[in-house]
């Protein structure tokens, strides 16, 4: 089994490729990396990050791959920096991924109901560009509704989540899970819709919210797909294992900037 990550690389901050690698190692998945930008930090409460954008070198480490006839069983894309990015990432779809192989989207680019400070709006677009054309998205409820055009709610029921399952199936994505979903206080987890069934997963709500969860979620999810589990055990594995995360961060003031996965990875591998 062979995943390509499409994502940057944010040097210190537990998030995107250096938490990607790691958690799909540990599901037994080789992994191969296209970086879209290095950053020494991530962009959310770090001041003055440096980034080096790596549009230029997409296209020169995609077509040594093709001459090597390397391809993948997936495609996992997450953080795109630059909106020049998305036809490579499809370029990449047509011609690294094998037949049948799967195409699996994070759009992450915002939370909260706002983009993520170094990105503008024209990032939606593209994202909804990759996402029409995926079999699995991986959106948080912001990312959701910019993609839809639906209102960011902080407080909503069954119908609102409903509404933006079925907007973003109708997208053309094959299978969504829509992330960060709650319908009473104290639970949390996420939702999925494949235009037929909907299934969800809720565990205790831990009122306290990191960077890079996301990311880890999705890898945590792109590691079962690979395995072929069922959807049913993905969402429980992803979201116990983000409540797990957080669970371990939040007594250590000292680390805001993400949650400890490594410790519980370490638990989770050593079983
Ligand atoms: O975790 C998502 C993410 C990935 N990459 C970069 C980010 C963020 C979120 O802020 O800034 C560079």
């Amino acid at each position: 089994m062979k995943v390509l990550s499409i994502q940057d690389i944010s040097c210190y901050g537990q998030c995107s490729l250096t938490v990607a690698l790691p958690v799909l190692s540990s599901y037994g998945v080789e992994t191969a990396i296209l970086p879209s930008a290095i950053l020494s930090t991530h962009t959310g409460g770090f001041k003055d990050f440096t980034v080096l954008d790596l549009t230029l070198e997409m296209p020169r480490i995609i077509n040594h791959w093709i001459k090597e006839g390397i391809k993948f069983d997936a495609i996992y894309t997450g953080y795109i920096g630059d909106n020049a990015q998305f036809d490579y990432i499809l370029e990449c779809k047509e011609k690294l991924l094998k037949e049948n192989g799967l195409f699996i989207v994070d759009p992450a680019m915002a939370d909260h109901g706002k983009l993520y400070k170094a990105l503008n709006e024209n990032i939606i677009d593209g994202m909804r560009r990759i996402c029409s054309v995926a079999d699995y998205i991986l959106p948080n409820i912001t990312e959701a509704s910019f993609l839809t055009n639906n209102k960011y709610l902080e407080e909503y029921d069954e119908n609102y989540i409903n509404k933006l399952l079925n907007d973003l199936y109708n997208l053309g994505a094959k299978n969504v899970i829509l992330t960060g979903v709650s319908f009473e206080k104290g639970k949390i987890g996420a939702s999925f819709y494949d235009g037929k069934n909907y299934k969800s997963y809720f565990s205790n709500e831990i009122v306290k919210s990191y960077h890079g969860t996301g990311d880890i979620f999705s890898s945590v999810v792109v590691g079962n797909i690979m395995n072929k589990v069922s959807i049913k055990d993905t969402l429980k594995d992803a979201v116990e294992f983000i409540i797990d995360c957080i669970l371990n961060t939040m007594d250590d003031d000292m680390h805001n900037y993400g949650v400890k996965f490594e410790e519980i990875l370490y638990k989770r591998v050593k079983k």
